[in-house]
């Protein structure tokens, strides 16, 4: 029997907005190694090597076959000579001894469980850990740190918001945000986007956008939308960021900068009743709620695909569109907008497809972004 790859490895793209990567992963193994590694390298600042082991692993999460031989990795994109030695140990032991390593280092496990908390960045983290801190109760305990708001609630609901959220659950999200911002503008624009939109079981929190068809009025929908879910006594954390967009700026060349549109970090309180099966774990069927964390983002309408494209995630996906833009197009994208550097135009969109036209990409369905 010969073992042959039924996809030719050749026509892998190096970019992860032209492959079509679902929810199914063939290449766990590895990719759960990656993640770490490239974490791990997040949290000491070292920027090159962790995006290197993301492209990595988002280059196995496309594969519809699982990697079986170090030989077909050599003609994969993205793999440098650590990633192939990193396969090559889980090929022959079933697992990486530098991962192991990483795993038990207790810098690493402080740093993970720091960062954890809402409102708390590897910034932070790294501070705490410095002042000698190794828990959560050296953190409350230490007179000299002075949590921000977000830090607290961080804290306070940490039990509930670092569990996943389900689709029934944000399903029923959906609906108590449909409610409050229909009651505002009948006409409004409310769509779920991030993890959940790309077909995704289980989140972090819920993503949605909110606008309405009428350019100009979604100003004042947010600001909204937050006193009416306080009247409901359903807000247990908010914080809004009035919009900053100004749309004579070109589209930004760095990714993690966040969009200027009006948006609110939110955790909401959401009854067992309201869940379709019920909410999850036992302690919260005897409390009868959870907490659970929101995002709602609201563009003019104008900026609606640019947005939608843009929080339909995954991170991995959205990074290579923006290079893809830039380095085989000339072209600027972020979420608000598309710019064209040898026209010197900017392109409009009213839908996503419009966006992968413009690029001149294969439309690649919301679903197939689990890069
Ligand atoms: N996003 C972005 N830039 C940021 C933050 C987010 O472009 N600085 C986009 C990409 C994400 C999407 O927004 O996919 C939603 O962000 P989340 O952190 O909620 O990511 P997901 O929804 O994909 O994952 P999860 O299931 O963990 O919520
Ligand atoms: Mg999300």
């Amino acid at each position: 029997q010969v073992s042959t790859t039924p996809t030719p490895v050749s026509t892998v793209s190096q970019y992860a907005c032209q492959r079509r990567t679902t929810t199914k992963n063939n290449n766990k193994i590895f990719t759960d190694a990656f993640e770490v590694l490239a974490e791990s390298h997040e949290l000491n600042d070292m920027e090159g090597p962790c995006l290197a082991f993301r492209r990595a692993a988002s280059v196995l999460k496309s594969l519809p076959w699982t990697v079986q031989n170090l030989r077909v990795t050599e003609d994969l994109p993205c793999l440098g000579e650590h990633s192939m030695c990193v396969i090559e140990e889980i090929l022959q032991h079933g697992h990486s001894f530098e991962v192991e390593k990483i795993l038990s280092d207790e810098r690493y496990q402080i740093l993970k469980l720091f960062t954890s908390v809402f409102g708390v960045g590897p910034k932070t983290a790294e501070k705490w850990y410095r002042r000698g801190l190794r828990s959560f109760s050296d953190v409350l305990a230490e007179p000299g740190i002075r949590l921000n708001r977000m830090q607290q609630s961080g804290f306070l609901h940490y039990g509930d918001i670092s569990r996943a959220v389900s689709k029934a659950e944000a399903q029923a999200l959906g609906n108590i945000i449909d409610e409050a911002v229909r009651a505002i503008t009948p006409d409004a624009i409310l769509t779920l986007t991030g993890g959940f939109r790309r077909g995704k079981d289980f989140g972090h929190d819920v993503d949605f956008i909110v606008t309405t068809p009428q350019l100009g009025k979604e100003e004042r929908l947010l600001t909204s939308v937050i006193d009416r879910l306080k009247q409901q006594g359903i807000l247990l954390y908010c914080e809004y960021q009035a919009s900053t967009f100004d749309e004579s700026k070109l589209p930004s060349h760095r990714f993690e900068a966040m969009d200027h549109f009006a948006k609110c970090f939110l955790i909401l309180r959401l009854e067992d009743s309201q869940v379709e099966g019920g909410l999850q774990t036992a302690e919260e069927d005897r409390r009868g709620w959870r907490a659970v964390r929101v995002d709602l983002v609201s563009p003019p309408v104008d900026r609606y695909a640019f947005t939608l494209l843009g929080w339909s995630g995954s991170r991995q996906f959205e990074r290579d569109l923006r290079r893809f833009a830039r380095m085989e197009r000339r072209m600027l994208l972020d979420n608000h907008a598309l710019y064209d550097k040898t026209k010197k135009e900017f392109l409009a969109a009213t839908t996503e497809k419009d966006i992968f036209a413009h690029l001149g990409l294969e439309y690649i369905e919301p679903w197939q972004r689990n890069a």
